[in-house]
């Protein structure tokens, strides 16, 4: 518990509020113990995957490409010319996979659909024994007792729409939504808890402006037309779940997100920080919640207004049921004169640690659990339930010939972040799941298979799972065994 908080709590106690004798202390050593017990027995713990990152089966059964597919094969932007055609080959393993899962102890399992193995040109033609795989997977993890959760779109486009602009061709929201209308009347029977996108920045500045990841486009042109048919398309594709899902289905969407602090207290470095918030944090959420776009804090996308018709403010706004929240690491802000958009620089990692004692992670990432924290404190102010719907690490590990995977660095980022979670459910923040990511070591995009971010170490070679100490903690943990 918050130290003020407590002194209060103390102070009142002190004033004869309390009948029994108040022992402070002890309550808040209680509190603040890392035990499933101590969120709630409300609290939903979960474990997150997506389509493109783990099912491979790229061309199985009548599936479509997806516009990662294609840019695997293509870009040579993806480490070791990696693909994820084959992935995880979780289409074929989905039994034994949900299974492991149930048996670690998770309520939740959230998965993404791939559009183009429902709809493999995209639109009209549906691809029946794509819906019956997706079927399968529900079916199975409601077998297990678990929730599924789904994510309409986590990254794949079917190539189709990407040949046609793909997130910069306005019409890519009626296409989104009669996508999304499917899966609601398909899938809408037996999922309660939707989303509608993952980390919708993610893929409009990573694919759209920095070419990065699919499609491989730049430019500020491609970004502003791509952000601006994703924020329609979040709000129009939860006002079709809204329409055709049952009343108590909940709809959410999630966002990636990151404690932002200026590198100093300088004037220059605190507008940085302002910029980067509002285009890491901001961007997605507001219009949705009638706020508009952050154009004041985020030069960048002062032309916004060129891509919009008469009625689009409307349009964008949609009465989400919860928001999800990904974090990984903060970011520390400084001002740069070279970025003329931005006038704002993400610091390396690398650059941050004075302290020798800060993890930092394969990705490059800094491990700061006190982040998680401060972001979650932050959309709190946005006033709907939060979920934490991504966080995790890749740490180098070694499959030892026993089958054991030694990785105490994951454990230790698992503690530090969950203690950070749990203290703002302690303080009041509304936030009811926690689902970690991930549950075996996957596809990482332009990352290739290098970075391993699961629980489960899988051998690609053989698609041989095996259990990481993590998982065993989690199993302890959710088990509720001593840890
Ligand atoms: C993300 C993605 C995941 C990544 C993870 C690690 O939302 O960024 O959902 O697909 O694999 O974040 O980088």
């Amino acid at each position: 518990m918050e130290r003020r908080r407590f002194m209060q709590l103390s102070a009142l106690a002190g004033a004869g509020f309390f009948l029994k004798p108040f022992n402070g202390l002890a309550q808040e050593t209680a509190m603040n113990e890392l035990t499933k017990a101590a969120f709630g027995k409300d609290f939903l713990f979960g474990t997150a995957t997506a389509a493109a990152q783990i099912e491979g089966a790229w061309n199985i059964d009548g599936k479509g490409p997806s516009n990662w597919d294609v840019f695997c094969e293509k870009s040579r932007k993806i480490k070791g010319r990696d693909t994820n055609k084959e992935a995880c080959d979780f289409y074929h393993k989905y039994p034994e996979d949900i299974a492991t899962m149930d048996s670690i102890g998770f309520d939740v399992f959230r998965f993404s659909t791939a559009w183009s193995r429902i709809l493999p040109y995209g639109t009209k033609h549906v691809n029946q024994r794509g819906i019956d795989f997706y079927d399968r997977v529900i079916d199975t993890t409601l077998e297990k007792g678990m929730q599924p959760w789904l994510t309409l779109y986590h990254w794949d486009l079917p190539q189709i729409l990407e040949e046609k602009g793909g997130w910069t061709n306005r019409d890519v929201v009626s296409w989104f939504e009669e996508y999304v209308a499917l899966c609601a009347q398909r899938f809408g029977d037996r999922v309660k808890n939707w989303m509608v996108f993952n980390e919708p920045l993610a893929f409009t500045s990573l694919g759209y402006l920095l070419g990065m990841h699919a499609p491989g486009k730049l430019g500020i042109k491609n970004f502003l037309r791509a952000t601006h048919h994703t924020t329609l398309s979040q709000a129009a594709g939860g006002r079709v779940l809204r329409e055709l899902l049952p009343a108590n289905a909940q709809i959410g969407t999630t966002f990636s997100v990151s404690a932002v602090e200026p590198r100093t207290e300088k004037e220059k470095d605190r507008r940085a920080a302002r910029t980067l918030d509002a285009f890491l944090n901001r961007l997605f959420i507001e219009p949705a919640l009638g706020m508009g776009y952050p154009t004041e804090d985020l030069n960048l996308i002062k032309n916004i207004h060129r891509h919009m018709v008469p009625g689009d403010e409307e349009k964008m706004i949609f009465d989400f049921d919860f928001f999800g929240v990904q974090n990984y690491f903060r970011t520390v802000a400084k001002h740069s004169p070279f970025i003329p958009f931005l006038w704002a620089n993400f610091l390396k990692a690398k650059k941050l640690v004075d302290d020798p004692e800060t993890q930092i992670t394969e990705m490059g990432w800094e491990v700061s659990p006190t982040g998680i924290y401060r972001i979650l404190k932050q959309f709190n102010n946005y006033g709907k339930p939060l979920y934490v719907t991504e966080n995790g690490a890749a740490f180098h590990d070694t499959l030892n010939p026993d089958g054991s995977v030694h990785d105490p660095l994951r454990i230790k980022f698992f503690q530090d972040y969950l203690s950070n979670v749990l203290k703002a459910k302690q303080e009041g923040v509304d936030i009811r799941g926690y689902f970690l990511w991930t549950f075996m070591d996957n596809f990482e995009w332009a990352e290739g298979y290098e970075p391993r971010f699961g629980i489960v170490y899988n051998d690609y070679e053989t698609q041989t799972r095996y259990l990481k100490d993590s998982a065993l903690w989690w199993q302890k943990f959710l088990t509720e065994q001593s840890l």
